[in-house]
């Protein structure tokens, strides 16, 4: 994969790639990354990169030359790549999008600056705009880093073998399970007893328990998006069934009894 950033700040971008999983995907011959300042395709002394708009108001708009010389420029060193505008009327970026992405020859991020991008480089220029969410950047480079991030560690080898990005719990509509480590006690708080049995099948429901209950308290919108499996069903049927009984318990003289017993969570 051949990602060229083009942008006005450049120099953000090799302290974000020469780290971590992207350097190690970097030096492995996996992926190239190059930014090219969008200013060496401006004419003139000054080298102007932005203009007032035209109808009036505030805020100036990236003028179309500089841009559509940096995306021919960056087209010719890689014919293959996809051009996105990462603009904030783009398409919403998600994991499947990250997936989608991650077929693609080469990508050449384009980061606009200023209140926006004359709109004949994007007609022309662009196969696709991607926002990063429902909120105001002051530029494109940091949503670029981020797409830069989310596809170099979904290519075949960029996490190398034992983490399985397909095992990623986005990718399967679920949040992670809680996770532990050393101490077995921390200021007062135990690691969940099951974590330390060696019983790898106990283990393994109680993963699945957490993973499916946290997903219910804090994105309950993610279990709508695809079917219970029958695991799931039978966790939420044990719940229900618990909180059922811990209501008709309250219509009793005293306090009930948990049927199976107090099992902290
Ligand atoms: C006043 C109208 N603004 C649009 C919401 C103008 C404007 C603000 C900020 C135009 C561009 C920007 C800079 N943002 C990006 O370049 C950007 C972005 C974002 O702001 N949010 C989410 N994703 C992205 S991708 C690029």
């Amino acid at each position: 994969m051949h990602f060229t950033v083009l942008t006005l700040f450049p120099e953000l971008f090799p302290p974000f790639w020469e780290h971590g999983i992207i350097r190690r995907a970097i030096d492995g011959g996996l992926v190239t990354a190059t930014a090219d300042n969008i200013r060496d395709h401006a004419a003139g002394r000054h080298r102007v990169t932005d203009d007032r708009p035209y109808g009036g108001g505030c805020g100036m708009v990236m003028k179309p030359e500089p841009l559509a010389g940096a995306i021919r420029a960056a087209r010719r060193r890689c014919p293959g790549a996809r051009t996105i505008l990462m603009s904030p009327q783009g398409r919403p970026f998600d994991q499947a999008l990250a997936a989608a992405l991650t077929a693609c020859d080469g990508l050449i991020l384009v980061c606009g600056r200023y209140e926006g991008v004359d709109e004949r480089v994007c007609v022309d220029l662009v196969d696709e705009e991607i926002s990063i969410g429902d909120y105001v950047l002051t530029g494109g480079e940091v949503a670029a880093m981020i797409v830069v991030d989310a596809v170099t560690r979904l290519l075949p080898g960029a996490l190398g073998g034992a983490d399985s990005a397909a095992e990623d719990s986005f990718a399967g509509q679920r949040l992670e399970h809680a996770q532990y480590t050393r101490p077995p006690v921390f200021e007062g708080q135990p690691v969940p007893e099951v974590l330390l049995s060696g019983d790898h099948a106990a283990i393994r429901r109680w993963r699945q328990e957490s993973a499916l209950i946290r997903t219910f308290l804090k994105r309950r919108d993610l279990l709508w998006e695809r079917p219970l499996d029958a695991g799931e069903v039978a966790v939420l049927k044990r719940w229900c069934a618990e909180i059922e009984a811990l209501i008709a318990a309250q219509d009793l003289p005293g306090p009930g009894a948990p049927p199976g017993g107090q099992q902290g969570r």
